[in-house]
């Protein structure tokens, strides 16, 4: 019974070291999360987006400032890379980012989390104004 006891003992002792040396000190920290950011994208009458491009990164939050600095209303949604700029309308909004429709002269916001990376394309959905080149690029790193 004894024999058994050391047994038992030696084998407990050799998988609490095993384990300590498997969870010991090697592991990367996790990364750290990106800081909030925020991006004003000023819309105007010409039907352009200023900035036409942005860079962000996936996991951040993201604070979206729309400035209609027109007099038309403009609208910001973020889409997939794919829908069609054309006849894109809110049902595309992606992760709800949808800032709504905003009057000439007045700001909307929205914050939203970039999703994973890859390119996405940020579009007014004001009938015409898409079509007549109110579309950015958000790309997600
Ligand atoms: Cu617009």
């Amino acid at each position: 019974m004894k024999k058994l006891n050391t047994i038992l003992i030696f084998l407990f002792l050799s998988s609490a070291v095993a384990f300590l040396a498997a969870c010991g000190g090697g592991e990367p920290p996790a990364p750290a999360k990106p800081d909030p950011v925020t991006i004003t994208f000023a819309g105007t009458d010409d039907f352009a987006w200023d900035p036409g491009t942005v860079t962000v990164q996936s996991g951040q939050e993201v604070n979206v400032v729309l400035d209609n600095q027109g007099a038309l209303e403009h609208n910001w949604i973020l889409a997939s890379k794919t829908v069609e700029v054309a006849t894109a309308s809110d049902a595309d909004a992606l992760y709800g980012a949808n800032v709504g429709y905003v009057q000439g002269g007045e700001t909307g916001e929205l914050t939203f989390v970039a999703p994973g990376p890859g390119e996405y394309q940020y579009i007014c959905t004001v009938a015409g104004h898409a079509a007549g080149g109110m579309v950015g690029t958000l790309i997600v790193e």
